[in-house]
């Protein structure tokens, strides 16, 4: 196979020590064997089975409708005589940006990016070309639970009616040897992708709730890469939650772990299990809220975004090698305006309003309810995992 090794080099984005040159033979790539996976996924299809194993599910569309661009609907296709009010995290950049230039060029929403770097958020909204009157920025770090109530008390202070909320923001620390945490002590990756915006959510879905809005949601940017029915879930290191031991211990390393599942720090593991924990609390959001506030809860996997500042720690060579190998090779590339179009979509298509739905996009850009992995459908998991979030972030 031509992609083998010499396409995308496993030394290049190992991201453990000892694991940068070790075992990587010529014909694996972080441990997965390429000629196994491009036999089964790159073949005909990506859609087809791996090895025996119902890969294909993940990916099949149980429903499929091509979707109008955002410009073309208005939110919820209702009248209303005001814009919305959308909150996206971490707007400063990536899918955050696109998808916080597409609402405001419809015209249609009041963008309230939510950014822990202010001059960068201001400075990005301005080269992308947003409108002065079609967005604020007001800062938020997820980093710290302080921040995050902060937020919460400013966004009230505005006066401003919250209609829809996007959990957006992520970091992604795939080269790390050691773990980094938060203000109050969890291992960022999981602190900030997952514990910073439930704690945000679960404060805001009495401002959703309280909207005159036509439709209201809440939506909590997920992956493919955190679901082991696909192909890329199954990129070494692979999400697992395990039995939440670690998060249980309070994912601060103090006698613990700073795992989920309570193994070793492992960068690329942490991100993929915090996108696990985004999946499984749009679900329970659902499952407890949507019947009694009748809010849509919904996650989505935008595509690949490869030339997004995600992967600004990753050596330079995989930053280089990335988008092509996505944008030729899996065919599951993005642009940052596509995606953007994407998540925006989720955000005021009156067609994509039903609840607990993740959301997928297939090759003529039509949007599905996409099947999740075993473990990002567990609703036992996903009730473990709201009550240990509900203690770390105080709440209960
Ligand atoms: P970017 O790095 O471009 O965007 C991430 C954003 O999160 C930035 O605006 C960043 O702010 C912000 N952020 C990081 N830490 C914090 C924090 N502590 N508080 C507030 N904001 C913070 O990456 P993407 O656009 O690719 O990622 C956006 C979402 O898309 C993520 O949820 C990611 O998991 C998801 N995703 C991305 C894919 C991809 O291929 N790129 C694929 C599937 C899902 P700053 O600008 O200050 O750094
Ligand atoms: Mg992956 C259909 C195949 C496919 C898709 C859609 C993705 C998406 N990736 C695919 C396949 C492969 N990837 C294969 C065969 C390999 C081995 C060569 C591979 C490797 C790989 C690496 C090292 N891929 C990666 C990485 C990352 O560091 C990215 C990651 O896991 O970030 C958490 C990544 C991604 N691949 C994707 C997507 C969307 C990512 C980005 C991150 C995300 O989920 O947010």
């Amino acid at each position: 196979m031509a992609l083998q090794a010499s396409f995308l080099p496993s030394a290049l984005s190992a991201h453990k020590e000892g694991k940068a040159n070790g075992g990587a033979k010529d014909s694996a790539f972080l441990g997965v064997s390429l000629s196994e996976t491009m036999k089964s996924d790159f073949g005909s299809s990506v859609l087809r089975s791996h090895k025996g194993n119902n890969l294909s599910a993940g990916i099949r569309a149980q429903t499929a409708t091509t979707t109008p661009g955002v410009k073309s609907s208005a939110p919820e296709g209702k009248k209303t005589l005001r814009k919305g009010n959308v909150i996206v995290t971490g707007a400063s950049s990536g899918l955050g940006l696109a998808t916080a230039k597409a609402l405001a060029e419809t015209g249609r929403w009041n963008v309230i990016m939510a950014c822990r770097d202010f001059l960068k958020a201001e400075k990005a909204a301005k080269s992308a070309g947003m409108a002065k009157e079609s967005y604020q920025v007001m800062h938020l770090d997820l980093a710290s639970l302080d921040s995050v109530r902060q937020f919460v008390r400013n966004f009230r202070q505005s006066g401003l009616p919250l209609d829809v909320l996007v959990c957006n923001a992520a970091v992604y620390f795939p080269t790390a040897k050691e773990p980094t945490y938060t203000a109050d002590g969890f291992e960022m990756s999981v602190g900030v992708n997952h514990l910073g915006h439930f704690l945000l959510a679960r404060e805001l879905l009495e401002d959703l709730e309280a909207s005159d809005f036509p439709a209201r949601r809440l939506i909590i940017v997920g992956s493919i890469t955190g679901n082991t029915n696909t192909l890329a879930g199954n990129i070494p290191p692979k999400a697992n939650l395990g039995d939440l031991r670690g998060l249980a211990g309070g994912l601060n390393g103090l006698g613990g772990s700073t795992m989920i599942d309570g193994g070793e720090f492992d960068g690329a593991k942490a991100y993929k299990d915090s996108k696990v924990c985004n999946m499984l609390t749009m679900q329970e959001f659902h499952r407890r809220y949507h019947e009694e506030t009748g809010v849509t809860f919904a996650s989505l996997y935008p595509g690949c975004i490869a030339t997004t500042g995600l992967f600004r720690e990753h050596v330079a060579l995989f930053r280089l090698l990335f988008p092509p190998f996505q944008k030729y090779i899996t065919k599951g590339f993005v642009s940052e305006e596509e995606a953007g179009k994407r998540l925006a979509q989720v955000v005021s298509d009156p067609s994509l309003t039903k609840s607990g739905v993740y959301w997928s996009w297939n090759s003529n850009s039509a949007s599905f309810e996409n099947q999740l992995s075993e473990e990002a459908s567990d609703p036992e998991k996903a009730q473990r995992l709201w009550q240990l979030s509900e203690k770390l972030v105080g709440l209960a």
